[in-house]
């Protein structure tokens, strides 16, 4: 069992980056040196700890985070292992909201990466304290200046070189610390051979460690004052001011060495345990009251306030069962502990509480606020949920992520598995929470959406194999809107006389054009008792219903008022139902005259790309028929390489973005996108929509 490690002893981060550039051997590297595991894994014979899954194995890649511990002098910390590839976007963005700190791992030789800059953006609008490894220093052509240079051009911040290395490339063999100004060599068994600087790096590790004495003075009033006056700063003092500027993100130390070769791993842990600030104690977060989800709740971070946690990622193990893993916000989990959980209104028993090393569980005694751990076997606990104190229960939505940017349409290649792939998609989703399934009443389909053509693939292979279902795909329908562009009048009496009683119901609207987003408004003017008060709940019912289908292609009408302003009764035959009916007629005559037109979906996309290929995505944006907004760089002289292209483009253009754009770009582009408004359309683009729909109804019809 683990001993107890109280909230200012723990730091936890999270290993970023683009893909490839070394996170998981990185991962390894730390938990070798940290005596955890006695040999660092490659991707190529399946040996990493955090790719354990057989999945990763077989693609040599990370597609899910994995928690494991490292303990250095009194401090336990926490370490996540994320995926680079976009697709898998949502478990380093989970992962992210539960660290301290971030760091982001940049490759000796390419330096910054798209993913490298999408991942900076995100840390930086959530201003997380980040430390920049920059890894394979062991590689040929790698080079520490160059990419500090590069880092600088791309990022409009401050970098601290906290090290600088021994030799690069093949010569590659340690690196100097700047701070204690001495050599750190690793020798084969993971033990680090401390030394004195070698001569010809005296003067570089001199003029460096000058340079950051002069910003880590910038940490504290009274370190600037001392330093002006010209007295030198202790190591003490060094560290204290750093530790100030990398907490509020404002200087970002940057580090290197060879993850493969366990080459600067132990100055790695030094730097997180000195720099990386403790979970804030005492810290208050917002949360919700669960049972309304709008009253506040606030939860104050302390060991004795009730427990309350987030559910940061999930793993469902075919044998061993379900892995919930958490970060605790407030309070003490203890062992055998009944728990709420306020998302689902559900309570669950949670036995023993654990760490992991990978895939492997480790004991420990109990959780304190902002200690990452695991319980297993739990019931429905799935990820973002919130587990609490039964007595105390509230929501806390701490963990937020991305928006989906592909879909399919799915349906079971045979008839009958359709209920069995509801299940299974439950579990898929309590695992995978970027990924929805969703049935879309509005095109009739079933909806399958994530972030990437890979990730969709991946589950859908693994339901064929595990659960031998066939998901045949397609591209999904859009779900077009209508509404109409002017003014109108409509009349309908609904009249009929069938044996005993009749029926009888007059109305008289008119309808207009409501502004974009604005949905339905039912407008009441009758007056003198023409229509009776009590019919009138049934006009207004029939007029909602009749929205559910325009006179366009039967898509639902939006934006639209309708006034109910004349009509006429019958004191026997007239009925709620007669109303009912005549107030549909009348809508439908009204749009019929009211000038209607389709609407489309149109997303907002931000496109990072690097400049060279910035006319090919201008290009093909405009024949996507979108609207550029804006190009900008994450840096203000432009200098940066990388840039965003911030555009409108219609959901209908926007189907195979992901696969088109990779294929474009060879794969050195990424995007995000999410639902911005509704727009016109009209001409041929229209046509074509209605055509469609009117197919698609007459296929139904034969099939029924
Ligand atoms: N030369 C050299 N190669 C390294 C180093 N670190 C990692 N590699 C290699 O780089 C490749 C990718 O390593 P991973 O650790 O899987 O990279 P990753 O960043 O986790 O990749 P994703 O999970 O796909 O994002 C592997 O072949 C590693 O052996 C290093 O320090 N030096
Ligand atoms: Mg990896």
């Amino acid at each position: 069992m683990l001993k107890e490690y109280s909230t200012e002893n723990v730091r936890t981060v999270a290993i970023v980056g683009h893909g490839s550039t070394g996170k998981s051997t990185l991962f390894d590297a730390m938990l070798f040196i940290g005596g955890q595991i006695d040999k660092i894994g490659k991707p190529d014979d399946g040996s990493l700890t955090s790719d354990y899954d057989e999945e990763e194995k077989s693609r040599k890649m990370s597609i899910r985070s994995a928690l494991s511990y490292v303990e250095i002098d009194d401090v336990k910390i926490n370490i996540i292992d994320t995926p680079g590839m976009s697709d898998f976007v949502g478990e380093a963005r989970a992962a992210i909201q539960v660290a301290e700190a971030a760091i982001v791992v940049v490759d000796a030789v390419d330096g910054v990466q798209i993913e490298t800059e999408k991942v900076w953006r995100y840390l930086e609008s959530k201003k997380i304290p980040r430390i920049i490894f920059i890894n394979k220093m062991d590689k040929e052509r790698a080079n520490f200046t160059a990419i500090i240079d590069n880092l600088k051009s791309h990022f409009n911040a401050k970098f601290a070189a906290v090290c600088i290395p021994v030799g690069e490339a093949d010569k590659h063999s340690g690196i100097v610390d700047l701070i204690e100004m001495k050599a750190m060599m690793p020798k084969p068994d993971g033990k680090i051979q401390l030394s004195d600087i070698p001569t010809d790096l005296k003067k570089a590790a001199e003029d460096a460690r000058n340079s950051l004495m002069e910003l880590s003075a910038e940490g504290d009033d009274a370190l600037i004052e001392k330093y002006l006056e010209g007295e030198p700063l202790t190591e003490d003092e060094m560290k204290k001011g750093l530790r100030a500027l990398v907490a509020r993100a404002e200087v970002f130390p940057v580090i290197c060495g060879s993850s493969l070769k366990a080459i600067g791993i132990k100055n790695l842990l030094n730097v997180i345990k000195n720099y990386v600030p403790a979970w804030e104690l005492n810290k208050q977060v917002e949360g919700f009251n669960p049972n309304n989800k709008e009253e506040k709740v606030v939860v104050t971070s302390k060991p004795d306030s009730p427990f309350a946690a987030v559910v940061w990622k999930t793993y469902i193990d075919q044998y061993a069962g379900r892995f919930n893993y958490l970060k605790i916000i407030s309070g003490t989990l203890l062992p055998e502990t009944e728990v709420l959980n306020s998302t689902r209104n559900y309570k669950e028993r949670v036995t023993k509480l654990y760490t992991m090393i990978g895939n492997k569980p480790v004991e420990v005694p109990k959780l304190l606020p902002g200690d990452i751990g695991v319980v297993v076997k739990l019931d429905r606990t799935a990820t973002l949920d919130t587990l609490c104190d039964t007595k105390h229960s509230v929501l806390l939505p701490v963990i937020q992520l991305p928006n989906p940017v592909f879909s399919y349409a799915v349906q079971a290649s045979k008839k009958g598995d359709e209920d069995k792939i509801g299940q299974i998609f439950s579990r898929i989703t309590d695992e995978n929470p970027t990924i929805t399934y969703i049935f879309n009443p509005e095109t009739k389909q079933t909806v399958l959406s994530g972030m990437g053509e890979m990730q969709l693939d991946i589950i859908l292979k693994s339901i064929k194999e595990k659960n031998k279902i066939e998901l045949v795909t397609s591209e999904p329908r859009i779900a077009y809107r209508e509404t109409i562009t002017k003014k109108a009048e409509a009349q309908y009496k609904h009249k009929k006389q069938t044996g005993g009683h009749g029926q009888y119901g007059e109305v008289f609207i008119r309808v207009a054009p409501l502004e974009r987003g604005k949905g339905f408004e039912f407008i009441d003017s009758i007056v003198g008792g023409v229509i009776p008060r009590n019919f009138i709940p049934a006009v207004e019912k029939g007029l909602r219903e009749g929205t559910d289908e325009g006179v366009l292609a039967r898509f639902p009408v939006v934006d639209v008022s309708v006034e109910l302003y004349y009509g006429s009764y019958h004191p026997v035959d007239s009925s709620e139902m007669s109303f009912k009916i005549a107030a549909r007629q009348a809508l439908k005559k009204g749009l019929e005259s009211a000038g209607p037109i389709l609407l489309e979906p149109i997303m907002e996309v931000d496109v990072y790309v690097e400049k060279d290929s910035m006319g090919d995505i201008l290009n093909d944006i405009t024949s996507r028929r979108g609207k550029v907004l804006g190009m900008g760089s994450s840096d203000e002289d432009g200098k940066s390489p990388i840039s965003v292209v911030k555009a409108l483009v219609p959901l209908a253009e926007m189907l195979r973005y992901s696969i088109d754009l990779r294929a474009m770009t060879s794969g050195k582009a990424t995007f995000e996108m999410r639902f911005s408004h509704y727009e016109p359309i009209s001409g041929r683009i229209a046509e074509k929509v209605i055509e469609e729909r009117k197919k698609e109804f007459a296929e139904e019809d034969a099939n029924k």
